[in-house]
Order: C-alpha cells, then structure tokens, then sequence
C-alpha cells in the first residue's frame, strides 16, 4: 500500500513569525504522492488569494503517513435548515445542539462566544474552542490557538461519489466538503456531544452544527456580511484531558461516502 502525505497550510499576517499574526486562513490535506503537488498549490493559492488580504507568513508542513496508519470513517448525512436572519440561524443553532444534548446555558455562551470573537483579543482563533457541554467552562489550555482537528481528507473515489450525490442541491463545494469531513472526524470522537461552526471568511455567512445523533444541519445565515469574525466550538462531556482529546483529533483518517442504499445525503 502506498503511503499518503499529509499537507497542514497556515497563513498569518501582521507578524512573519510562527507565533505572532492575525490568522487568515488554513487547510488539511491527506493525499496520496501523485496528488501532493496539485494539494500544496491548493492551499498556496488559498493562502495567497484570500479575502482578508495577502498573508506575510505561510506555513506549509508536508509529513508522510503510513496508509496501514490511516483510519476511516463515514461522512455525516446532511440536512439544511432556512434562517431568514442572523438571529433565526442563532435560534437555530442552540435549538439543534441542545437536540443533541448541550446544556442550554452552554450553547447560548458557544453562539454568544463566536459572534464576540472567540480569541482573547476579540479576534478569531486558529483552532477551536472546547467547551464544556454542561457548565460551558472553557477548556482548551491557549484561546488565541485552540485546538486544531489534522490530517483528515475525503477518500479519493469517495469525494468524487459524494459531489455527484450533493450536486442536484448545490451543495458540490470544496468549503462544504471540507467541512462536512472535519465534522464528521469532530463528531466520532469520544467526549465530543457536539460542533457549532460558522466561518470567518467575511464573505460567507453560513455555518453549521453538528454531531453524531443529527449528522451535519447546515444554517444558512449565522452572521451579517462582513464580518470577519467566526470559529468553530466543540461541545464535549467527559474529557479529563483535552491535550489527549487533541491528539486523537490529529490521527489520519479518511472520509467514505455513506452508502446510497441508506438513503442518506
Ligand atoms: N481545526 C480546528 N478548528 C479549525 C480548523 C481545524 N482544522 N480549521 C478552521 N478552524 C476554525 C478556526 O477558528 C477558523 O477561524 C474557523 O474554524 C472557521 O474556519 O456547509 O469556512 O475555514 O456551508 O473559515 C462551514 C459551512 C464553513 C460550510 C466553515 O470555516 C457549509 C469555514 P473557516
Ligand atoms: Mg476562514
């Protein structure tokens, strides 16, 4: 079996150096050889053409891994809910995680925390919070860096079968994709209850929530236009250790596509 490479992009700017900057953007990849070019192009290009402006620091990290190494895992089905405003993709939001057993204080300080800028400078983080499900006590040891979900892709075949089955409802796309891989690997962890997620791309308002009893429920409005703010919050019970929780989150894994005879999406 060949091995497979893992690519991990982060670009920064106001600091070219590896601590400092304003986080612009990032990606994962898990690729096979004849696939590694094309996937570290991809995420230069990301790095370089993004909307919040031209990075002074890219970190592109290339790292093999063994494929008997690599687990796998079945994508989360997907559903849609409308949200006319902000404020109803809110309700939304902390109706859905409730749903899926998050204490209702704790997902009303998740939404409240994104929208207020989740770093300690207001800002965005380059990784997720971890927030406990119950009390809504914040987890992860550095809140500008959070924890970061690694080494993560879809099957190659599999990729392709789930874009001709989301195709008829517009949903084919590399920031869908991507996101839907992430959750899927989030949302399988032991200790996780579940993910809230909107982007902090200033151009993209929708976002998600997620977990492994109500698969991945696209919002279609989380926040206004313009706003560079958003991140990711995963709700978790039961974890002592979150360097632990951390680490089985960068374990290589990839994404197959659920069976067409389930009748999932
Ligand atoms: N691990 C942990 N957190 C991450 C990671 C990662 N690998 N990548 C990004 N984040 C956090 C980080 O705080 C970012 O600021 C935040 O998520 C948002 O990242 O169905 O585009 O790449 O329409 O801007 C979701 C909706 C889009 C897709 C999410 O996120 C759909 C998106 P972005
Ligand atoms: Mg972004």
């Amino acid at each position: 079996m060949d091995d497979y490479y893992s690519v991990r992009m982060r670009a920064a700017d106001g600091g070219a150096h590896e601590a400092g900057g304003r986080h612009i953007s990032g990606g994962e990849r898990l690729v096979c050889k004849e696939e590694l070019e094309a996937a570290v192009q991809t995420l230069l290009r990301r790095a370089m053409t993004h909307e919040l402006g031209q990075p002074d620091f890219v970190n592109l990290t290339v790292e093999k891994v063994a494929r008997a190494d690599i687990g796998q895992l079945e994508a989360l089905p997907i559903s849609q809910r409308v949200a006319h405003s902000v404020a109803e993709g809110h309700a939304a939001a902390v109706e859905l995680l409730v749903q899926a057993g998050v204490a209702l204080s704790a997902a009303q300080k998740g939404v409240a925390l994104l929208v207020q800028g989740p770093a300690p400078d207001g800002g965005v983080m380059r990784g997720a919070v971890v927030m406990d499900a119950d009390t809504g006590a914040r987890l992860e040891r550095d809140p500008g860096r959070g924890v970061r979900v690694a080494q993560h892709d879809w099957a190659p075949d599999a990729l392709a079968r789930w874009k001709r089955r989301v195709e008829p409802l517009g949903l084919d796309q590399v920031r869908v994709a991507e996101a839907l891989a992430l959750a899927t690997k989030v949302a399988a962890q032991a200790g996780t209850v579940a993910e809230l997620c909107w982007s902090d791309d200033p151009g993209y308002v929708g976002g998600y929530v997620a977990a492994a009893t109500i698969g991945y429920v696209r919002i279609a409005q989380l926040k206004e236009p313009g706003s560079p703010l958003g991140g990711r919050v995963f709700f978790v019970r039961g974890v002592r250790n979150v360097q632990d929780y951390e680490a089985v989150l960068a374990v290589p894994v990839l994404i197959e596509d659920a069976t067409a005879e389930r009748g999932v999406w």
